[in-house]
């Protein structure tokens, strides 16, 4: 392994010498390396990624994309008076000028600046750090409002179309190839219960309701680097997915994956509890963030997003388990199952205090 991530390192113009590659970070998509360089006595910091090919299906065009979006954001950050090496993700092209190498097997690999003196967290750890990390995709979102939307190749098609994704559980269950659906019947009953819930943003999307933007489309707390010192974001990580997209689900995401007592893939439900004290912050956090660019509408159907998306990601694991996991990471049997079922009590909790979650969007209108 370790001679294989040389040789792919080796397409890279990087100078000094290598010193180490390891596994990094808890993505459940690519594979992901922290790697080391000694360049006479500077220690020089990258992330090398193999981008799945199963989820995107061409990697090539997902690069142009990926590069396009760091080097508008570079300027930006430039012309603002930031730090343009942390505050973006930036590409190491490779000696031919390509921003990825491919290996003998065909894999895909990018070579990508360690955003130094950063990590990143897998829960809310303090609840101000929750509201920056609103304010940081809210901006996020508000510094791409010029891109031009359509010079954007779609990495996944129908990616939060939840109707699609409803769609595609069902077309599982009919198949049920590894005979697990009797064990998930509960689950599978939770969701036909919502078949018409799942198509309210589309509707809102096809009345002229919903404006498409340039989303992020993944904006889980890991997917920001926060600066070690300050304990502050630096950095907006993960573009793969950046597309067309609602600024709702943005909205969603976050909450669905921070704004719970628990971790994403907590098995015990006694300790999956929606936090409305955190959504709160992040109503606030990301409407500051967004600075004004969201329309009255928009900010109506925040509450709906948190509970889209969660729902949306809730079928999607399950699917995958039904599928046999082949989608996400597993790290144990019966993983997506368990994911499945924290995101399905967090739609619950979600469902009994929408009056709640809709009045705290109010305040902050
Ligand atoms: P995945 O699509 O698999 O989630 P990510 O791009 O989110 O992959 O990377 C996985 C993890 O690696 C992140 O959660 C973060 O901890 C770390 N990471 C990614 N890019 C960088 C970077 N440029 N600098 C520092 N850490 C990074
Ligand atoms: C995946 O790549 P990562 O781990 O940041 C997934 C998201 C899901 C998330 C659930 C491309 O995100 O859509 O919401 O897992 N990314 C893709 O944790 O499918
Ligand atoms: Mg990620």
């Amino acid at each position: 392994m370790a001679e294989q991530i040389q040789k792919v390192l080796s397409n890279f113009g990087i100078e000094g010498d290598f010193v180490s590659a390891e596994p990094y970070g808890s993505g459940h998509i690519n594979s992901t390396k922290y790697v080391v360089y000694n360049d006479n006595g500077k220690k020089k910091e990258y992330i090398l990624q193999r981008i799945n090919k199963n989820v995107f299906k061409e990697p090539a065009r997902l690069m142009e994309n990926y590069t396009a979006v760091t080097e508008f954001l570079r300027k930006i950050i430039i012309e603002n008076g930031g730090d343009p090496d942390r505050e973006t993700i930036n590409v190491v092209k490779t000696k031919e000028g390509a921003n990825f190498a491919i290996d003998e097997d065909g894999e895909y690999w990018r070579l990508i600046l360690f955003v130094t003196d950063s990590l990143s967290f897998d829960k809310v750890e303090r609840p101000e750090q929750f509201y920056d990390s609103a304010v940081a995709f809210g901006n996020f979102q508000y510094l791409l409002r010029e891109y031009p939307a359509a010079t954007l190749y779609e990495t996944i098609v129908n990616f939060h179309n939840t109707p699609v994704r409803f769609a595609n559980l069902m077309a599982a269950v009919k198949a049920d190839k590894c005979a697990r659906l009797a064990e998930v019947q509960a689950e599978v009953d939770f969701c036909v219960a919502r078949e018409e819930f799942a198509g309210t943003l589309e509707r809102a999307r096809e009345a002229g309701e919903l404006p498409l933007r340039v989303t992020h489309n993944d904006t889980k707390l890991n997917n920001i680097l926060f600066d070690k010192a300050t304990g502050k974001p630096v950095c907006v990580i993960d573009l793969d997915t950046i597309m067309p997209g609602y600024s709702v689900n943005d909205f969603g995401d976050s909450i669905r994956f921070g704004a719970t007592t628990a971790l994403e893939d907590e098995a015990d439900l006694t300790k999956v509890n929606f936090d409305i004290s955190l959504y709160e912050l992040y109503v606030k956090g990301f409407i500051e963030g967004a600075k004004g660019g969201l329309t009255k509408k928009e900010l109506e159907l925040l509450p709906v997003g948190a509970i889209m998306m969660t729902f949306e990601c809730g079928m999607r694991f399950l699917t995958d388990y039904l599928e046999g996991d082949t989608y996400f990471r597993t790290s144990r049997p019966g993983h997506n199952l368990d994911r499945a079922r924290n995101q399905f009590k967090l739609v619950s909790d979600m469902e009994k205090r929408l009056p709640e979650m809709n009045a705290i969007v109010k305040k902050y209108m």
